[in-house]
């Protein structure tokens, strides 16, 4: 396949990293080894009923013992960068107090082997592990946690900050907030709409007093962001009803996290939405100066856009949510006023519609948003139902259409002015996925769980090839 024309330079995805993302607790394994103790994840996934056939991150995909065949693979496939997550609970398995070496001696092992092979490192501090002990203590709910994630930051920073220069705070935190303590789908499984609140502004307040340890522990070099899954969120129509819709999951999706961390304050509309809820008292005073860091890189992760509606009556309408059908909402104070509704496109195995304009809007919306601030594409990518490794091949033509779609989308973003530098494929490898367990596989690699078998499918071929060369094929 030929290239596509190029009639300006800024065409291409000029000085972009290419990359692929994975998180500690879906491949890792290992959770008993080396002084690591268990996370909220450790008890829920343990916990019957949790997660999709009984499944847990106990093995996942091995790579705590199998990090270096990893880091192969990936040279093998001309990765220019790869993002992991550090896990809270084998660096501090109980959320304070001094390091535990030896965990901080596996990921100083890894880094080490990624440069030696020319591949740049992006950690993410956070992605979603918390330490049991603090969920006990309250978890993201009470303030104690965002001082707690700030020490952890300083403690990782220390271990590893003389050779990684990109490090994201909080993997979306909307996950952990609304999906851990609004709808319980996530760990630790709350089920309480002013404890998500609470917990989405301690978690805003984490990423900056960590961002505060991390600059106070790096080089100047280093860049701090975060990864934000923000929602492009559709109306229906553009009935003054259905833009209202719009406007409240805006509000609960979006710019609960961006209103602190860019602009240094939680929007009136949101505080009037869900004042039946909570007054909001947990913000203190200085709270909002601390939420707003100067951030040099904003990470956006993109799936699928959302369509709402005003309230239809409809009770199964959350189904097209994106984040299951859970009996308690993730949608604190919205539900009478919003139904969610499919959007057009063809369905992943997560049900979720493919739509790449949505990765484009985002892009420019960002950059509008955050100006001067560069973006990276933190994750992307799409479960399907690939079949098993067959005679060393496995044929993955719905992904490499999911992720060409997506590309083009960055790449025009670009070229109408987003400072696009890099994109995570989500992810290497088949693995964990949530409560959804092993069933659902976003990975460009294959994972025969069995043998632990790692099978790069074609869609790792075509994406090495746009690595190799910095352009999408053509078709
Ligand atoms: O697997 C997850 C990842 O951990 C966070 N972002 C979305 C992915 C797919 O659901």
């Amino acid at each position: 396949m030929g290239a596509l024309p190029c009639p300006m330079r800024t065409c291409g995805f000029p000085g972009f990293l290419w990359g692929a993302a994975t998180a500690a607790y879906q491949i890792e394994g290992a959770v008993r080894e080396d002084g690591r103790t268990w996370s909220i994840w450790d008890t829920f996934s343990h916990t019957p009923g949790k997660v999709h056939g009984g499944d847990t991150g106990d093995v996942a995909c091995d790579h705590y013992h199998r990090w270096r065949e990893d880091v192969r693979l990936m040279a093998d496939l001309g990765l220019g960068a790869y993002r992991f997550s550090v896990a809270w609970p084998r660096v501090q398995p109980t959320g304070r107090g001094p390091a535990v070496q030896r965990g901080l001696d596996f990921y100083r092992a890894l880094v080490d082997e990624l440069l030696a092979h020319g591949i740049t490192p992006m950690v993410t501090l956070y992605h979603w592990d918390l330490p049991q002990d603090l969920e006990t203590g309250g978890g993201w709910p009470e303030r104690e946690t965002a001082h707690r994630f700030a020490e952890y930051a300083g403690l990782v920073a220390g271990a590893l900050g003389d050779r990684v220069e990109l490090w994201a705070t909080l993997n979306e935190p909307w996950c952990s907030a609304f999906l851990g303590y609004g709808s319980g789908v996530h760990a630790p499984g709350r089920t309480d709409p002013v404890a998500a609140l609470r917990a989405a502004h301690h978690l805003n307040l984490a990423h900056g007093l960590a961002s505060q340890s991390l600059r106070a522990a790096l080089p100047a070099r280093a860049g701090v962001g975060v990864c934000l899954n923000p929602s492009a969120v559709r109306p229906l129509t553009q009935a003054a009803a259905d833009l209202d819709a719009r406007r409240r999951i805006d509000a609960l999706a979006n710019r609960v996290f961006t209103g602190p961390l860019l602009r240094g304050a939680y929007d009136d509309d949101l505080l009037a939405d869900t004042a039946a809820l909570t007054d909001w008292g947990f913000v203190r005073d200085g709270d909002l100066d601390v939420t707003r860091q100067p951030l040099d890189f904003l990470g956006i992760n993109y799936y699928s856009p959302s369509v709402v509606s005003a309230a239809t009556g409809d009770t199964g309408h959350r189904r097209h949510d994106g984040h299951g059908t859970a009996d308690h909402s993730p949608w604190p104070g919205a539900d009478e006023h919003v139904s969610f509704h499919r959007a057009p496109g063809e369905l992943t195995a997560m049900d979720w519609p493919v739509d790449p304009t949505g990765l484009k809007d985002l892009l420019l919306e960002y950059t509008a948003q955050a100006p001067g601030v560069p973006l990276y594409v933190t994750e992307n990518g799409a479960a399907f139902d690939d079949g098993p490794a067959d005679g060393g091949t496995v044929h993955d033509p719905d992904r490499i259409r999911y992720l060409h779609g997506h590309l083009a989308a960055v790449r025009e973003a670009i070229v109408e002015g987003a400072d696009v530098r890099g994109y995570f494929l989500w992810s290497l490898l088949d693995n964990f996925e949530w409560a959804y367990g092993y069933s659902k596989r976003f990975g460009a690699v294959h994972v025969d769980y069995a043998t632990q078998v790692r099978t790069p499918k074609s869609s790792a071929h075509w994406y090495a090839k746009v690595a190799a060369s910095g352009e999408l094929p053509a078709g």
